[in-house]
């Protein structure tokens, strides 16, 4: 019996009126008209029911409470499927089932009828999903502020192996059961127009922003249900109402989002959420998405605060934001407004304040991902707020002079202001400047943030840079979706897991046990079934459990290198054709990966794989070893039935530019061994499970580094490297394109020709080598249970909790609070 959490008011007869109250007036359904759609609608709404109880005394609990709390404002919060989550967090999995069975239903069948509210690309969102669960688990204080885009990240299916983006309404047409609108917490938002000079109440000028058009922000409420405690945050989404309709009509390939907003000023600023991943586009309906966020969330902040009796002065003390990337940087310039237009504070007493509110974490080194925004555009849409950037600037630079007296070198490098034929404002310099904290997410990334992103930065303002190393929730990452392992992990290591991560490493002890190895993969084995059974059904596609299960699930990002692992694909393929002695255990690669809409090469490569599924999955002669799979429509709920089946983990990115990863900590934690560089976490990973329990290979940042530096020569590995060329040139035929020869041609042009930007081939003989020990090692089921075991047990670093607590404890500074 469990009387955790909220299932300490449980009532069962209680709860199935209310279901059935729902399906009734919520709905319009009788028992008898009710599908299983209208079932889950039900449940979830008597479920929410509950939650928002819990949220709104949560809200007034730490509100009496007078503690600081965290303002975390993001984009994008990649929040999955909540009904099936939220009754673990609430101990209700198990009352709820029995529940919903006298009502003659099955749990499991409702929970898939959920579609995933995918208000975010990758891993940059997904982080906040399992930031804003660990803090509600650990009782922080906490708001996250998002935007409530009527749809989220597009829908993937492939024609003829080329993706195809389809609108994700994901709210449907009864609206998502979990979200309540909140119409008291309204904002206006201005846009355009000018500013004026006024004299104040002492006479003195005061600037004061006249805008030409105002936009309102309703604030819709998703339950952050805190796991076994009372606790109930609030997910807020923004959405901005405004008259004018679009047209779906107009989706095409190469520009997804412009196609929607024809009709800029008129379209709704929250219709669409931008597909791209590490990358900017620099779109001004972007920027009005980032100021509509910001500007709502600041206002909503100053409310709470005022509304709980503080005053302005004190508000440093009281509320910190953390800006999840660039993305709401515009809330700086924001703050400083209010504080000095609105609130008549001078400009020294409003930088104290604001510069003691924010901080940021920063989540790639990439360029192409750095935003920056016109200065021109800037003006135009928020007048007031350039002015506020420029006198930043201003006293920055008297700083910079100061520290580095008439070095221009030095200030054309770090003023927020980017000289040129079009002056460009740099959101990751306006940040670094005007926050207390700046972090990297994970150590190596963190350095190289410090070492060659930012080094003046680092002198000028000591200690300001820092590490946060990111983390998975173990509730949706173990606990919800691998039920096999975590009822095993329960016996060896008790049930509190969930909340303490590294207790796992108690599993270490039995990773020698003859008796528990078998178990373990008696449980992989089981989810690598369901993932069989799932790809089956939805692809056609037979798959053998006994073969070594490969997965690659991410972004489609070149620098991500999902063509490196093609072109291992590809060696294999030409090996068991050409080479009779050749022998390897069977092999199933699955990838799955959205590219965003607008980056042609990234959709030459899901096109590639495809293709080369389609000749591989069929072709007698590989004897059934080799099996590629691409998994169409890449999203979180898919992402819980993979990762427990995975074998090998693949986090195969160019070292130095992927920042941490994340998936590769729930692969681990579900008994998957990686394959990696030493990139983002992995060298992390690494570290905690030791070198014998890791597949590491590849190129050393600083030998990245070097090889460029020297004159990188693709050609040159190509021509020594029979397996390579052999590879690299049946892109070039008609073999996996029968008739059509060269279409697949564009990778090998850009890996050649192109200069490989991201040393795909540098990296191909030592990955192919790595991948030869794997195919080793698991033939050895002992030695293989035993490596996997001991991931499970190493990786408790990597739960969220613990990267929540080191934001508290060196950044945020905050005190939980108990309900
Ligand atoms: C991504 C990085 C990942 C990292 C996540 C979360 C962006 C801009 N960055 O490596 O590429 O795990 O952020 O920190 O999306």
């Amino acid at each position: 019996m469990t009387t955790r959490g909220q299932a300490q008011q449980f009532d069962k007869a209680l709860f199935k009126a209310s279901v059935e109250k729902h399906l009734l007036t919520t709905y319009a359904k009788t028992k008898e008209t009710a599908d299983a759609r209208s079932w889950y609608l039900a449940v979830g709404k008597a479920l929410a029911e509950i939650s928002t109880g819990s949220l709104l005394e949560t809200e007034k609990h730490v509100a009496e409470q007078n503690v600081r709390s965290v303002n975390y404002l993001s984009l994008e919060f990649l929040i999955g499927r909540l009904t099936g989550n939220n009754l673990i967090s609430m101990g209700l999995y198990d009352e709820v089932s029995a529940a919903v069975e006298e009502l003659g239903l099955n749990l499991t069948d409702l929970l898939e009828e959920e579609r995933d509210p995918a208000l975010g690309n990758g891993g940059l969102g997904r982080l906040a999903a399992c930031f804003m669960d660990s803090l509600a688990a650990q009782e922080f204080p906490a708001v996250g502020y998002g935007l409530h885009y009527e749809y989220g990240l597009f829908r993937q299916s492939f024609e003829d192996g080329h993706q195809v983006e389809t609108p994700d309404a994901w709210r449907g047409i009864e609206g998502y059961p979990w979200e309540v609108v909140r119409p008291e917490l309204a904002q206006s938002v201005g846009l355009f127009g000018h500013v004026e000079t006024q004299a104040n109440e002492k006479g003195e000028a005061q600037r004061r922003w006249v805008p030409a058009m105002n936009l309102e922000g309703v604030a819709w409420d998703l339950p952050i249900v805190g796991y076994d405690n009372k606790s109930v945050y609030p997910l807020r989404l923004w959405e901005c109402r405004s008259p004018a309709p679009f047209n779906l009509q107009r989706f095409n390939d190469g520009d997804y989002v412009g196609a929607q907003y024809g009709q800029l000023e008129a379209g709704n600023v929250t219709k669409v959420l931008y597909p791209n991943d590490n990358h900017d586009q620099g779109k001004m309906l972007r920027l009005m998405q980032q100021y509509f966020h910001c500007a709502c969330s600041v206002a909503d902040i100053l409310r709470r605060h005022a509304a709980a009796g503080h005053s302005i002065e004190d508000l440093a003390k009281l509320e910190t934001i953390q800006l999840n990337d660039t993305h709401p940087t515009i809330a700086i310039p924001e703050l400083m407004r209010i504080l000095i237009d609105e609130h008549q504070l001078g400009w020294d007493a409003a930088w104290a304040i604001s510069s003691k509110v924010f901080a940021y974490t920063n989540h790639t080194l990439l360029p192409e991902a750095l935003e920056t925004w016109s200065e021109k555009l800037i003006a135009d849409m928020l007048p007031r707020h350039m002015e506020i950037i420029f006198e930043i600037n201003h006293r920055f630079m008297l700083e910079v002079e100061a520290k580095w007296p008439g070095n221009n070198e030095v200030k054309r490098k770090l003023s927020i202001i980017q000289e040129g034929p079009q002056r460009m404002v740099r959101m990751a310099n306006l940040c670094v400047v005007s926050t207390y904290a700046v972090n990297g997410v994970a150590a190596l990334h963190s350095e190289l943030v410090k070492r060659d992103l930012f080094p003046e930065f680092n002198e000028l303002f000591p200690g300001r840079l820092q590490n946060v190393t990111n983390g998975v929730t173990p509730r949706r990452w173990l606990k919800f979706c691998n039920p096999g392992l975590t009822e095993l992990v329960n016996e060896k290591v008790g049930k509190d897991w969930p909340a303490n991560l590294d207790k796992l490493s108690g599993l270490a002890k039995f990773a020698e046990d003859k008796a528990f190895q078998k178990r373990y993969m008696a449980v992989k084995k089981d989810n690598k079934q369901r993932l069989a059974d799932w790809v089956l059904d939805n692809m056609d596609i037979e798959l053998d459990t006994n073969a070594i299960f490969d997965v690659q699930i991410k972004r489609l990002h070149e620098y991500k290198r999902q063509h490196l692992n093609l072109l291992h694909i590809l060696a294999l393929y030409h090996r068991l054709v050409n080479d009779p002695t050749f022998d390897m255990h069977p092999r199933v690669f699955i990838f799955a990966a959205k590219a965003a809409p607008g980056y042609a090469l990234a959709k030459d490569i899901i096109f590639a794989i495809n293709k080369v599924a389609e000749k591989v999955n069929n072709d007698p002669r590989l004897g059934g070893k080799l099996k590629v799979v691409f998994i169409p429509d890449y999203r979180v709920s898919l992402a819980e039935i993979i990762i427990p089946a995975a074998d090998v983990s693949e986090q195969i990115s160019t070292a130095g530019l992927e920042a941490s990863g994340t998936g590769n900590m729930k692969m681990a934690l579900n008994g998957a061994l990686t394959v990696g560089t030493m990139d983002g976490a992995n060298v992390e990973i690494r570290e905690e499970v030791g070198d014998e329990n890791i597949f590491i290979f590849g190129l050393l940042v600083d030998e990245v580094l070097k090889l460029k530096e020297e004159g990188y020569d693709p050609y040159r590995y190509y021509h020594a490297d029979s397996l390579l060329r052999a590879a690299l040139d049946v892109l070039d035929t008609d073999e996996f394109t029968p008739g059509n020869p060269g279409q697949l041609a564009a990778i090998r042009q850009n890996l050649l020709e192109g200069g490989d930007q991201y040393l795909v081939l540098a990296d191909f003989a030592d990955y192919v080598k790595a991948q030869a020990r794997i195919d080793a090692e698991y033939r050895d089921q002992a030695t293989w249970a035993r490596k996997a075991i001991l991931n499970t047990a190493l990786v408790g670093k990597f739960s969220s909790d613990r990267s929540i607590r080191d934001y508290v404890n060196n950044i945020w500074k905050l005190k939980a609070v108990k309900r």
